[in-house]
């Protein structure tokens, strides 16, 4: 790819991609996206039109850059205990290697999240044979804290089956909680100095009001549904993720990697399509938030492109809500 990729223009359009994670790697922007394929599926809530096979892993030398695409890092059929539905994936730098996380369905059926290793950012990674022991649903995230410390957040409602996972073991007809209930958190495990394993039990994260109250299931406007992504500024911690079936972006700030958090506002209004999933990185002197749309497909759910913008914070750091297609 030759062209300049500028911002809220698809990164690339060679292939469709979704659900970006950036990281700054050898002084450039690595993105570990979906790869959607081009084909015709029959959408569902159960997330069946999401039916991806491999990650090809991009990255940018910075703003208006070309995007280059790094070919394919990681391939389902390479991955002993994955069926299908390679989904959000992440990637991690420590020991010296580049680890990538990533969700699949196993051969019963249930989600799991996997992790692969390379010398390279840009891959090939090599899967580990089996999951990842006690993981469980989908987007994985990996945040390495100033000392060293790295956690994975990761979960997701409907074909993320979070809601099958309340009593810590899978109840295939679990349903999620009632509307005035405590919404679901996404988890958050301690990852262990090899990056490969959790250390310790997952931990459900607790999103709250300013006044201190949990976030409720039926706040559809707020609650968590999907697609955790964790980043520091200024010393604290910034939580955000999607709102699944109001299609937002919104965050929540906390002073701890495990919560809790409490719930400030939006980060993007909907994009075209369904899902909207994001990242956001600093690099130099400027913070960036990663997405998608449906723009390029004109408006397939399962056929989304990349895309990125500047994010800025106000002084009391709060985050400018962004409009995807503000002139
Ligand atoms: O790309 C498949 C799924 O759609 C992701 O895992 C979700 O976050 C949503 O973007």
């Amino acid at each position: 790819m030759t062209k300049p990729a500028e911002p809220r223009e698809p990164l690339v359009t060679h292939i469709y991609t979704a659900d970006p994670s950036a990281h700054v790697f050898e002084d450039k922007i690595y993105i570990y996206p979906s790869h959607d394929l081009d084909h015709e599926m029959d959408s569902n809530d159960n997330g069946d039109q999401y039916d991806m096979e491999d990650y090809h892993i991009l990255s940018l030398e910075g703003e208006g850059a070309p995007c280059v695409d790094h070919g394919e890092a990681l391939h389902v059929k390479d991955v002993p205990w994955a069926k299908q539905q390679m989904w959000a994936p992440d990637a991690a730098y420590k020991n010296n290697t580049y680890y990538l996380y990533f969700p699949a369905r196993d051969h019963d059926g249930i989600f799991r999240l996997g992790v692969a290793s390379s010398s390279s950012p840009a891959g090939p990674f090599k899967p580990e044979p089996a999951y990842i022991p006690g993981s469980f649903s989908i987007d994985p995230a990996v945040l390495t804290d100033d000392d060293g410390k790295a956690y994975i957040y990761f979960g997701g409602l409907w074909g993320g089956q979070l809601e099958k996972w309340q009593t810590g073991a899978f109840i295939e007809d679990a349903e999620g909680p009632s509307g005035t209930e405590p919404a679901l958190g996404p988890r958050v495990a301690l990852l262990s100095e090899d990056m490969l394993s959790f250390e310790g039990e997952p931990q459900e994260i607790s999103i709250v009001d300013a006044e201190g109250h949990p976030l409720t299931a039926g706040d559809e406007e707020r609650r968590y549904f999907e697609g955790p992504w964790v980043h520091k500024y200024n010393g604290r911690y910034y939580l955000s993720y999607s709102t699944g079936t109001t299609h937002k972006i919104v965050y929540a700030i906390g002073d701890h990697p495990m919560g809790p958090f409490v719930y400030q506002g939006t980060i993007l209004t909907p994009v075209v399509g369904w899902t909207t999933h994001h990242s956001i990185v600093q690099f130099k002197e400027k913070w960036y938030l990663f997405y998608h749309d449906s723009s390029l497909s004109g408006g397939a759910d399962n056929k989304r492109c990349v895309k990125y913008t500047e994010l800025t914070y106000d002084e009391d750091g709060t985050i400018q809500t962004i409009d995807p297609y503000a002139k």
